[in-house]
Formats: C-alpha cells, structure tokens, sequence
C-alpha cells in the first residue's frame, strides 16, 4: 500500500465493471495520496465514480474524470497534452476498456461490430500504451512506470461465436509479451491481467442492451465479481519494483475455459 502512495494513475474503461472498481481499490489502498485519472466516454457516469470516491475516501484521493474515446486516435493523441500540469506524471496506465459485440460466427459477423472491437480493444489499447510511454521513458534507468493490460481467457483459447473477441484479446496478449521484450533494458513494468467470467456491463453490451440475454449468460454458475479483478490489479502494481507479475489468470470457481468449460448447476 505504501508503494502506491503518491502515484497517479490512468484507469481506461473507469466508467462500469472491473475499471471502476480498480479505481475504487485504488483510492482504497492510497487513501493518503493518490492521482486518479479515469477515463472513458461516458463523463457523466465517470464524474459518478469520481464523487463517490471523493464521499469515500476523502481528499487524499484526487480524481480526474476525462472524456476519452480510445477508439479514436485523434482522442488519444491529444489526451496527454489535456492533462492539467499536476496530473502528468503518470506511474501507472491500466488498459482496461475493451468490449464485446454479438455471438455471431462467420461468416455473418457484422463488419460494423469487427471494427469497433479491434479498433477498441487493440488499436485503442496499443494508441494509449504509445501515448503514455514517453512519459516513462524520460525517467532513470531508461524508464519507469507500469503497464497493466486487461487481457482475457478469450485471448488464449478460442470459442464458437466469439472469434473477433477472441482475436483482439489475443493481439492484446502477444503486444504485452513483445513489449515487456522490447522494455527488457528499463524498469518499466509490463503485465498482464486475464480475467474469466465477470459479471459487469460485458454482456450487456455484446447483446447490444438485452438485458434478459446476458443474465442468461451468468444464470446457474457463479462469476466472479469485478472486485475480485481489482484486488489483483492493485496486488500486482504494488509489488516491490523489481518483481513483475507478468502474467494473471482468475477463474470463478466453475469456470476452467472459455465456452463449454463453464460448469453450470
Ligand atoms: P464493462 O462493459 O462493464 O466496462 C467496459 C468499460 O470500457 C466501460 O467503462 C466503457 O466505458 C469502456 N469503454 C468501452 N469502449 C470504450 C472506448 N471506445 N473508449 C473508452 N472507453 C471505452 O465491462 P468489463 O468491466 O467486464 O470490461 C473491462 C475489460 O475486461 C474489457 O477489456 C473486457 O474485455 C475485459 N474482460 C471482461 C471479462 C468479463 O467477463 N466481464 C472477462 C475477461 C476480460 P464507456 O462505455 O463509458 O466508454
Ligand atoms: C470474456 C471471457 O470466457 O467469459 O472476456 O468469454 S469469457
């Protein structure tokens, strides 16, 4: 707790599910001092996350919410010079916004939902690493700073009706691996984490607002909360700085896979 003491940090996706509660468990470890910048598109939801943070943890947690599509590298290019003075010097990006887009299987997946889920979660994920790293890279020792990517289970093993999904999550998988290589000679920090089954407003957006159809997903098992990732976000940033837990993988209990390797009652 102590090693986060001080630290800004860049949540993306902070505005529902595992990104807000990272930024909760954040503040709940630093309660004393700490930047938060949280990130995503919808600002109301995100000035939301922001006020109940503050109530709870008082003003020894600054928050920053900012309005930023990562789907758009315009947004992203501008987003670091945005930043008010106090907020630049970032410790710790978590790239955490990603979605899901419908279940349907080639060759009727919509070209529309392709793009936004690689734009999103591959394109947008590398544009914010690239937009944040300069900022490491000035500091000692050839870099500082950590970098923190939401992966999944779906980026190691494939499953019917989620290839697209699949595939940015394994792009997300081979860019962490490659960077943390390229970062090899700094104290920069690369790590991944792969959650299971979560339940957050994932589903929801992959059956584009059915609300019925992504309780179905979750009925008869039990997933795990988007708490339960946080905790292990805000563990693996706060390890002394030469230990890198490179690499998470966190299962409900029923679950040991992707798809048809969910046990259900
Ligand atoms: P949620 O839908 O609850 O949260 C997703 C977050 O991403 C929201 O805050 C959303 O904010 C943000 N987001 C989506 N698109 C963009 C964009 N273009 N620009 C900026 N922010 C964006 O889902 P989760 O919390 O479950 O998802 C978080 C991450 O966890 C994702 O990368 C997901 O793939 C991954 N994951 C989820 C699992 C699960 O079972 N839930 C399992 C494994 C991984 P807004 O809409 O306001 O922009
Ligand atoms: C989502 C993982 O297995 O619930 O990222 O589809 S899974």
């Amino acid at each position: 707790a102590k090693r986060l003491e001080g630290k800004t940090i860049v949540v993306t996706g902070a505005s529902s599910g595992i990104g807000k509660s990272t930024a909760m468990e954040f503040a709940r470890t630093s309660p004393k001092s700490l930047k938060l910048i949280l990130t995503a598109r919808r600002i109301d939801t995100l000035k939301q996350v922001a006020e109940q943070i503050e109530k709870e943890f008082g003003s020894g947690v600054q928050v920053l919410p900012v309005k930023l599509d990562i789907s758009k590298p315009s947004e992203v290019k501008g987003f670091v010079n945005s930043l008010p003075a106090e907020f630049k010097e970032i410790d710790v990006l978590v790239n955490n916004a990603g979605l899901v887009k419908g279940t349907a299987k080639a060759p009727d997946i919509l070209e529309e939902d392709i793009e936004v889920m690689m734009a999103t979660n591959v394109t947008g994920l590398i544009n914010m690493t690239q937009a944040i790293m300069p900022i490491f890279k000035k500091r000692e020792d050839g870099g500082r700073g950590d970098i923190i990517n939401i992966g999944s289970i779906a980026g190691r093993e494939g499953y019917p009706g989620g290839s697209i999904y699949c595939a940015t999550k394994a792009a997300v998988r081979t860019f962490t691996d490659a960077l943390r290589r390229e970062l090899i000679a700094t104290r920069i920090r690369v790590m991944e984490v792969d959650p299971g089954q979560v339940e957050t407003e994932f589903s929801v957006v992959r059956f584009y607002g059915d609300k019925a159809k992504a309780d179905a997903v979750y009925a008869g098992c039990e997933p795990l909360t988007p708490d339960d990732i946080a905790e292990v976000v805000v563990f693996n940033a706060g390890r002394r700085e030469n230990v890198v837990v490179a690499d998470t993988l966190i299962f409900p209990n029923h679950q040991a896979g992707t798809g048809g390797a969910v046990y259900k009652k």
